[in-house]
């Protein structure tokens, strides 16, 4: 892990964020910046890769390599990059229509997979950029312009669908405390592994039921309960299904023996996949060609 100093102004991006006043991506983006500030990260180091949505304008507000794909894309392009410069930091925002709904196959793979990935992903319970649908993660009953008599599906479980696919670290934190957030963001970016950090981030305009106060009114931090040991995945899977009243947020699991796709992939072994030598050897080619005849 890098050790240099880097500071909150030398994270700043010359472009304003769009984002309405009020909403919670704003505290995403400066618990980014204070993790990265907490781990000595320099912004050459790190890349971010996002896919379309309010939140997902994220890569353009902080000075790091960053890169917008499609809606529900991020994932395959985070994991492509990874196996290409394995050696950086690369780091998925995203919001909870883009991974939890379109992009919800890749993101199943991607846990299976066990990428050193950090996945970060802005869950507001609604489409915020398409203005107000109902999303995977809205509760049932939630009215909105495509539910106008309430949404009839079940939301996602994203903690306990991470449990059950096998991600190596799981966390939820809140966009309203950004110093507890960074301190997540921070373990998931020390995982060795793919970590997943599910955020509430209250979207102001369209989400009038899931507010600031309302998640202020339910949320308890797993990690200020001394007998929860976040490696015991039964505690984890039984802290996923807890929800109304009290809402968990914190470290729900962490496996730290895993070994990551980079790990078991020979080929890297030597030396990031941008730096081996491209055409492959005439010889090499021709033992490829031969292995499919
Ligand atoms: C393939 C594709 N389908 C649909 C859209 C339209 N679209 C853009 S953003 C979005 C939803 C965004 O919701 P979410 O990912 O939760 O992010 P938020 O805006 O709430 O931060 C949709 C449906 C698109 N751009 N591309
Ligand atoms: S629409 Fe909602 S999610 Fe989008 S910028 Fe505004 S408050 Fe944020």
């Amino acid at each position: 892990m890098a050790t240099a100093t880097v500071t909150m102004k030398e994270l700043q991006s010359p472009v304003e964020p769009t984002w309405c006043p009020g909403c919670g991506d704003y505290g995403i983006l400066n618990a980014v910046k204070r993790a990265m500030v907490q781990l000595g990260l320099r912004p050459h180091e790190v890349f971010f890769v996002s896919g379309i949505g309010c939140g997902s304008k994220l890569p353009d507000y902080i000075r790091a390599n960053g890169f917008n794909s499609l809606h529900g894309r991020p994932v395959p392009i985070a994991q492509g990059f990874k196996l290409a410069h394995h050696d950086m930091k690369v780091i998925i925002v995203d919001g909870d229509g883009d991974n939890y709904g379109i992009g919800g196959n890749h993101w199943l793979h991607i846990m299976r997979r066990n990428p050193d990935i950090t996945h970060i992903v802005q869950n507001n319970m609604v489409y915020g950029l398409t203005k107000g649908q109902y999303a995977p993660t809205s509760m049932k009953g939630y009215v909105s312009t495509t539910s106008p008599e309430g949404t009839i599906e079940w939301p996602v479980n994203p903690i306990a669908i991470a449990l059950a696919a096998g991600a190596t670290f799981v966390a939820r934190g809140f966009s309203g405390d950004p110093k507890h957030l960074a301190d997540l963001i921070a373990k998931g970016i020390q995982h060795k592994g793919y970590a997943l950090i599910d955020v509430f981030q209250p979207c102001v305009i369209f989400n009038r039921i899931n507010t600031y106060d309302w998640f202020r009114e339910r949320i308890y931090k797993l990690d200020e309960d001394p007998t929860y040991d976040p490696r015991d995945r039964d505690a984890a899977w039984e802290k996923a299904h807890e929800w109304g009243d009290r809402i968990p947020v914190g470290v729900f699991y962490i496996n730290e023996d895993a070994p990551t796709l980079e790990e078991q992939i020979p080929a890297l072994a030597e030396k990031p996949l941008y730096q081996h030598e491209i055409p492959p050897k005439a010889e090499e080619l021709e033992a490829l060609k031969r292995a499919f005849m």
